[in-house]
């Protein structure tokens, strides 16, 4: 199974793909590495005679310089065979892997796989958490592996269709229906019963396919050719790695399903696959807005939903703070970041941050409630030639109103943002900008 050559090939596409940053594996290990608290973690791409390792954390030397080992030091092999969840305890007294040389040489005691299987169906290699000692592995320690590794593949995905060529606008139903073999009646059938697939409609209302549909739909028909009925495969495609969630409509309500159920470790790596496979702007304004608004929504009737609503907050702000941390020189110029007086939504403001750092600003991020005479004198001190503040209750935004005007130099560009932006007359001079792209290529023409 492991030499099959279609499953190779689709190994040597995510190895070739030039779009893959090393570095977002990594992360994803090293976030592994801290939610299960384990000290190795591994993105193992499985070929014929070694494994290599695409992302990694916490390997001693020499594993760390080499990043592969040949299928003798292999325990993710089993996994990709398996196609399923692989969690061993204690490998020295593991039937299956109990000769392993990776218990001497690597000192791989307790080992938790899940095989990365593509939309294709080719089981490219495992996502592992390792430990040296014996470990009993819970259902929770699988699902956030098994959510991170969905990540893994959405990413891969993502970047390798990139880097080959322009997204294809997706198959109509009759390409479909020829290319799986599933009528296009059942397919209408499908979506309308069972909401199992979601083609995006052109501007005629036309369906469109994509990759993940159509994995989906041949998922589903070889379901119903072992003998599933179609309730029982849709409700299983929901639970399975290709049913996990990937539009940013899907992680939203997954995500606010994971706050509901105040399950810490699934809303982290929710939140990681919103930002890893779209970006800081769109996981933030179109998966983490509106999860925000619909956990917020019932604040009045229960009291939980503000612990809720807190537990999500502050999952962004540290996987935003994470980013900001990661200091650059900035060529653009200096940017300070303050919200109003008494304002403490800085969410959006801090999104903000993280995009023009890496937009190549220098920037200082004052956060929440900064009395406007402190932020007028972070500028003046650093006489940075941006000034981004923020204001989301009307209270601040009038707070603005009254102190602003005076208080600055004629040398430092102004921009205000937030949801009470537009109540401030004074911004009316002063550009404003509500959506986080538009901002940043706005400031880019200085
Ligand atoms: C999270 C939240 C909180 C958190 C904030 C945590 C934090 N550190 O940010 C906490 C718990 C602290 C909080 C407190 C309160 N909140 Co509150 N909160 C929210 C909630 C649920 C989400 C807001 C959010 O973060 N959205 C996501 C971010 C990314 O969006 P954003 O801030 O709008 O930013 C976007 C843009 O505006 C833009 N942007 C923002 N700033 C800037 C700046 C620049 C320069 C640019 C270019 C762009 C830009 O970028 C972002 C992406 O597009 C909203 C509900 C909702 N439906 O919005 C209520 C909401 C904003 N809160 C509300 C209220 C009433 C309060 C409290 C008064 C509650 C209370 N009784 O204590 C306090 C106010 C405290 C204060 N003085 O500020 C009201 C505001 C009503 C109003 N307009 O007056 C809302 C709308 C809830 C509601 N429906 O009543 N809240």
């Amino acid at each position: 199974m492991l030499d099959d050559p279609a499953r190779l090939e689709e190994v040597r596409r995510f190895r070739r793909s030039r779009g893959v940053d090393r570095n977002v594996l990594d992360r994803l290990t090293k976030l592994v590495t801290a939610l299960l608290d384990v000290p190795v973690s591994l993105i193992s791409l499985v070929e014929a005679d070694r494994q290599v390792f695409a992302g990694s954390s916490g390997l001693e030397p020499p594993w760390a310089e080499w990043q592969e080992t040949p299928l003798t030091h292999s325990f993710c092999q089993h996994a990709v065979m398996s196609g399923a969840p692989l969690a061993i305890d204690d490998a020295r007294e593991h039937p299956l892997v109990r000769g392993n040389a990776a218990i001497d040489d690597l000192g791989v005691v307790a080992y938790l796989g899940i095989p990365l299987t593509t939309s294709t169906g080719a089981r490219i290699g495992s996502f592992c958490a390792i430990d040296s000692k014996p470990r009993a592995w819970t259902q929770s320690d699988v699902r956030v592996l098994e959510d991170l590794a969905a990540t893994v593949i959405a990413y891969l995905e993502a970047t390798a269709s990139d880097a080959a060529q322009p997204a294809s606008a997706g198959l109509n139903i009759a390409a479909v229906a020829q290319r799986t073999g599933v009528a296009a009646d059942t397919l209408r059938k499908w979506e309308r019963r069972y909401a199992i697939l979601r083609p995006k409609r052109t501007a005629g209302g036309q369906r469109r396919y994509d990759d993940v549909d159509i994995a989906r739909v041949e998922w589903l028909r070889d379901r119903l050719a072992e003998g599933y009925r179609i309730g029982e495969a849709a409700a299983l495609l929901d639970r399975s790695s290709v049913g996990a969630p990937s539009s940013p409509e899907e992680l939203t309500q997954a995500l606010v399903e994971a706050v509901r159920a105040v399950d810490a470790a699934r809303v982290v790596s929710l939140v990681e696959q919103a930002f890893t496979v779209y970006g800081v702007a769109a996981a933030v304004e179109e998966i983490a807005t509106p999860a925000l608004a619909e956990v917020a929504e019932p604040w009045r009737d229960r009291p939980v939903a503000i612990g809720e609503e807190h537990l999500l907050t502050q999952v962004l702000r540290s996987r935003l703070q994470r980013m900001l941390a990661d200091r650059r020189t900035g060529v653009r110029g200096t940017a300070v970041l303050a919200c109003a007086p008494d304002e403490q939504h800085d969410l959006g403001l801090l999104a903000l941050a993280v995009l023009l750092q890496a937009d190549g600003w220098l920037v200082a991020f004052l956060g929440a409630d900064t009395p406007l005479e402190a932020t007028v004198a972070v500028v003046e001190k650093l006489d940075a030639e941006l000034l981004c503040l923020s204001a989301t209750m009307g209270t601040s935004a009038e707070r603005l109103q009254a102190e602003l005007p005076g208080t600055l130099r004629a040398s430092t560009r102004v921009v205000i943002g937030g949801a009470a932006a537009p109540q401030i007359p004074r911004a009316a001079t002063v550009p404003r900008a509500t959506r986080l792209a538009n901002a940043v290529e706005l400031l880019q023409r200085a």
